[in-house]
């Protein structure tokens, strides 16, 4: 075999709050030009292993995120991307956003300022700072229903929020769990019980969409921080970062609430004590967050699938 029959793919790894992005910047499947929603689907069904290759073991890992960055349809957007993981495809990626705009950034294709990014669930705006600071304003963000009782084999009843922050979530405050990383094994099976109690009652996000992320909330015991979180991402692996996402429909129930205004700084701390600075903005009766963090560039490579090796599109479970 000579190096010909290889095929490789240009990525750009970094990560935001500890939690990985893999940007694909050459090498991805053609899509076609058409709306993104079609493009993720043709994605889905016919270039499902080549997400697979890029995220998963031995390439990957279950936390990595993947980017695929592809044209913008709106001419008023610098790029479209799609956002993978080692299971599906997400609607919207907080903590990848801000991987992208910085990868973006080093590719020299975006300064400091604004831009527009295209997403399979809409428009987000990305600012960049001097310092490499990013704020994404995502899309609109809302809560569906509150302190929906689930009844969780082991646990017994549970309560939460179902909110879309670009993606589903059920976020839990009264857990009676620990949220610190030593216990990383307990939240992770409490969470994911959660996770298929909703499903097997039937609770879901709008259209019947599946509720595929689950987030706990405590204190957060750094001076200044509002909140810490543990975030279970749909392949079971938790979120690093504060999760991007799943602070937006944190900051639309806090809305909801009447808890926080329009400039108001909410920090949420994940698991590992990195931070997003959160606050809304409110638009037409909508609520759209902004995110504020920090990614940074940790490789440029080149993958090679190798059509003769076995897991040349990576070990799926
Ligand atoms: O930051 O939105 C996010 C996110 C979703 C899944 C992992 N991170």
């Amino acid at each position: 075999m000579n190096d010909g029959e290889w095929r490789r793919v240009r990525v750009i790894d970094s990560h935001t709050g500890g939690e990985p992005t893999r940007v694909v910047v050459s090498g991805g499947p053609d899509l076609g030009s058409g709306p993104l929603v079609e493009r993720l689907e043709r994605f889905r069904q016919f270039h499902d292993d080549f997400r697979s290759a890029v995220v998963n073991e031995p390439r990957g890992s279950d936390v990595m995120v993947g980017a695929l960055l592809c044209d913008p349809v709106d001419p008023d957007c610098l790029a479209g991307v799609i956002f993978f993981n080692n299971v599906g495809y997400l609607g919207m990626c907080g903590h990848g956003t801000i991987g992208v705009a910085t990868t973006l950034a080093y590719m020299g294709r975006m300064g400091v300022g604004s831009c527009n990014i295209q997403t399979p669930v809409g428009i987000v705006r990305v600012c960049r700072e001097e310092g490499g600071e990013i704020t994404v304003s995502n899309v609109a963000s809302y809560r569906t229903a509150a302190n929906v009782p689930v009844s969780v084999p082991g646990y017994g009843c549970v309560r939460g929020d179902v909110a879309w922050g670009g993606n589903w979530f059920f976020l839990v405050h009264d857990h009676q769990q620990q949220l610190m990383l030593s216990n990383l094994e307990r939240l992770t099976e409490f969470t994911w019980a959660i996770r298929q109690a909703l499903r097997d009652a039937g609770i879901t996000g709008d259209d019947g969409r599946e509720i595929d992320h689950v987030e706990l909330f405590g204190p957060s015991q750094t001076p200044g921080v509002n909140s810490k979180n543990f975030v279970l991402c749909p392949g079971k692996a938790y979120d690093r970062s504060p999760c991007g996402t799943g602070t937006s429909a944190k900051l639309a129930c806090l809305y909801a609430d009447g808890k926080i205004r329009e400039g108001e700084i909410w920090r949420q701390e994940s698991i590992i004590g990195s931070v997003f600075e959160g606050s809304i903005s409110v638009r037409d009766g909508k609520i759209y967050p902004n995110i504020r963090g920090t990614a940074f560039l940790s490789a440029e490579a080149d993958l090679v699938l190798d059509p003769r090796d076995p897991f040349c599109m990576g070990i799926r479970a």
